[in-house]
């Protein structure tokens, strides 16, 4: 029989002294673990027991969140709950609202010694990262989702942190118009965000290949706008559809309630989620299933987009196209507490609306000179529609290219090259860079046939996003990476494009420049993010 013991003794004892004991110490004591880096890290010495006796305290409802998290993993894989402390005691971990020495926001102070862990922050943010970290710190089999051996104590090594992030803005996009996800994926790929301190999910809902989204008034967009494949209005453009063989129809939708569980799953995660209605390109899905509502009958141009989908582009000189979006926004308004909405607004295809009568009558009564003029137009409609329902604008950077009237706290995406989003910058507009270079997690990691993604750009390894330096600017509000999803054909594929990657979006958008090592970073996801990553199964890149 292989015992344990026999395998033990086959190698030479050496091996263990020098080798493997060594590894098992230094794993286990180093702090220096967390992923995204702290701003301010300080080691001391000894560690704190987290077990079935400890308690926690709490001054403020802002750490509800971020305790309920706690309570839900210890629960799963040690069996016990976190209850509260009756009186302060030792082995407490107290949550205390602190807004003068906590200046800014999201930022927090954890600090561990023997006797208790204590935490303070001014938001619900703050103390959710706190958690965060106190959780990288310790065995990650914290973060195991199934069940499994209970672990009922838990080593915390002593330190001081003090922590904020760099970008209020640290974001990632998931395309599920391509490739539709399901609700449970979403729900998993949110919560590995908030395990890094992401916080804005922006929710690419719809596109040429699918509307995802229920809306009550138009029942027909995800009747006929969620269906894809043979005998289905709607293209495969370059790419099927993931989940069996090509010649099955594909379809998929979130319903309202779906929705409405995910923000709330979010939120609890301290993630906003920003919903993408993309317009007037990319519009395949909607305008298959309203044809009347959003094409002028009498247009007879004949257009591709750079994808390859035929007259895809909702036209902006009839007046049901505004009646349709108004009724449109009111329903995404409602579901999604977020300030913002992306309006999409990219790659509208050369040749859209040239002959179009109701086109040339807009043009005519605004005296607007060409196709973009008129692009520029719809957008300043737009914009109003937004803010009657209380948001403000997102959308691509394309939709700056004419100096549109647009509200100045309106933000825009650039995702050509850093220096289309230096240029915006310059005029003053607010900006999130998402540079296809450094943060398309849709492009291969290298370029091989072997590997998935896209090839239509540069490779982005992980590597290279880590090598991201997007500066700083008061109009700078963030980045974030983009996932879209033509060459997501399932999960496996996309925990593979966006892991390990999204430890560098993350750490990019979270740690001081100044902070940021290669080596040093490269080390900690090797020792402590990829174990995570394994314990959760999820399929990152090795
Ligand atoms: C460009 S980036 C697009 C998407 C594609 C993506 C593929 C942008 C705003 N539009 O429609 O899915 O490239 O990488």
């Amino acid at each position: 029989m292989n015992t344990p013991l026999k395998q033990f003794t086959r190698y030479p004892l050496t091996l263990w002294v020098f080798i493997i004991i060594p590894f098992f110490l230094f794993a286990g004591n180093d702090i220096d673990v967390i992923i995204p880096k702290p701003q301010k890290l300080i080691k001391s010495s000894g560690t704190f027991q987290l077990n079935r006796e400890t308690r926690y305290l709490s001054n403020t409802v802002f750490a509800n969140n971020a305790i309920s998290y706690l309570q839900d993993h210890l629960k799963r894989n040690s069996g016990y709950t976190l209850q509260k402390a009756r009186r302060g005691s030792k082995n407490t971990i107290r949550f205390r609202y602190d807004s003068q020495k906590i200046k800014k926001a999201e930022a927090y102070r954890l600090r561990i010694d023997k006797e208790q862990v204590s935490i303070e922050a001014r938001d619900k943010a703050g103390f959710f990262y706190a958690v965060i970290s106190m959780m990288q710190l310790i065995n990650p089999a914290i973060w195991r989702n199934a069940n499994g051996k209970k672990i009922r104590q838990w080593q915390i090594p002593s330190c001081t942190i003090k922590d904020y992030p760099r970008y209020r803005w640290r974001g990632m996009m998931l395309d599920v118009s391509r490739n539709f996800f399901s609700k449970t994926y979403v729900k998993k790929f949110i919560d590995r965000m908030a395990q890094q301190k992401l916080n804005r999910f922006h929710w690419h809902l719809t596109d040429d290949e699918g509307w995802r989204i229920e809306i009550k008034k138009y029942p027909l967009l995800t009747k006929v706008g969620a269906k894809r494949g043979p005998g289905t209005k709607l293209p495969f453009s370059t790419f099927p559809a993931m989940r069996g063989p090509k010649n099955r129809i594909q379809s998929g939708h979130y319903t309202q309630n779906d929705i409405r569980e995910i923000v709330t799953y979010a939120r609890a995660r301290s993630i906003e989620i920003l919903p993408e209605i993309d317009m007037p390109g990319h519009s395949k899905a909607a305008i298959a299933a309203y044809p009347k509502l959003l094409q002028d009958p009498k247009d007879k141009s004949r257009y591709l987009s750079v994808q390859r989908v035929s007259n895809n582009t909702i036209n902006p000189g009839m007046e049901s196209t505004y009646i349709f979006l108004d009724n449109v926004i009111a329903e995404v308004s409602r579901l999604f507490p977020f300030g913002y909405i992306h309006l999409g607004g990219d790659e509208v295809p050369k040749g859209a609306w040239s002959r179009s009568p109701a086109v040339k009558k807009l043009m005519k009564k605004k005296k607007l000179k060409s196709t973009r003029e008129v692009q520029n137009y719809f957008f300043t409609q737009m914009d109003s529609i937004l803010a009657k329902h209380g948001k403000k604008m997102i959308a691509w950077q394309e939709v700056l290219s004419e100096k549109p009237e647009l509200r100045q706290d309106d933000i825009f995406m650039a995702w050509k090259s850093p220096k289309s989003g230096y240029r915006a910058i310059k005029k003053k507009r607010n900006v999130i860079m998402a540079p296809v270079q450094y943060l398309y997690f849709d492009q291969q990691y290298i370029r091989n046939r072997k590997e998935p993604g896209h090839t239509w750009s540069t490779p982005v390894s992980t590597q290279k996003a880590y090598s991201f330096k997007p500066g700083s600017s008061r109009y700078l509000k963030g980045i974030q990476a983009c996932l879209w999803s033509e060459t997501l054909l399932n999960e496996k594929i996309a925990d593979y494009l966006a892991w390990p990657r999204s430890f560098a979006l993350s750490e990019v958008a979270w740690t001081e420049q100044k902070r940021r090592n290669w080596k040093d970073f490269r080390k900690r996801v090797k020792n402590r993010g990829l174990k995570r990553l394994q314990i959760q199964n999820i399929h990152y890149r090795p």
